[in-house]
């Protein structure tokens, strides 16, 4: 791949920015954070939000860009907070969540992450990742963001905000994303604008 062709991930959020250099720079990408408004639809499906952002986005920039949408969809809740998941992390958030738990014998759920990118010359591709777990009884750690003080992945004890960075890659939904976007762009050539 071209180590000269920036992509602009069009986000707000720099903890997706910061995880996602993170994960990408074994594979040689750096991505450019670009916090202007995305268009986001209404849906259920987060690869179809993402893949939309970034359609719109590559539409007005006309280079390389990179839109990525993440939440948490806990089982005992129906899947809520799901795509919802920025919405609800800015109003009840982690506490708010534990609540509505309160009570409920299955703790289950997932982090999912869908990244989509375009380029004027590989056109619109999508990837993503999952992470299965559980919701804590309490809030544990500092480390990350959002509901991470309250997701243990599947097989561990520690929540997300209790790990190191770099463990916390290993098991997120934004590891596997990503490193799927990294694998498939590295045996590619982006053409520049
Ligand atoms: P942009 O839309 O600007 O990219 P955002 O934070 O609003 O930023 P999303 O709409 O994709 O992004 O919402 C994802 C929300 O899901 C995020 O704000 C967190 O509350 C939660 N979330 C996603 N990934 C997470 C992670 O790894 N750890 C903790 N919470 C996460």
């Amino acid at each position: 791949m071209s180590a000269m062709v920036s992509i602009l991930f069009i986000t707000n959020n720099e903890h997706k920015v910061e995880e996602a250099n993170r994960i990408l720079s074994p594979f040689g990408i750096r991505l450019e954070m670009s916090p202007q408004k995305k268009v986001e639809i209404q849906s259920d499906s987060l690869v179809r939000i993402a893949r939309y952002a970034a359609l719109t986005a590559a539409k007005k920039l006309k280079s390389p860009v990179l839109v990525e949408d993440s939440g948490l969809f806990i089982r005992a809740l129906n899947g809520f907070p799901g795509p919802f998941s920025s919405y609800v992390q800015k109003t009840i958030g982690c506490e708010g969540i534990l609540k509505l738990l309160q009570g409920r014998e299955d703790r289950g759920a997932a982090f999912r992450c869908a990244v989509a990118f375009w380029s004027p010359n590989l056109g619109l591709h999508t990837f993503h990742g999952e992470s299965l777990g559980r919701i804590s009884l309490t809030m544990r750690g500092h480390a990350g963001f959002g509901f991470d003080p309250i997701f243990v992945p599947s097989g561990e004890d520690l929540t997300f905000a209790e790990m190191p960075p770099e463990q916390k890659d290993l098991f997120s939904h934004r590891g596997a994303a990503f490193r799927a976007f990294g694998s498939w762009l590295s045996s590619k050539i982006i053409a520049k604008p």
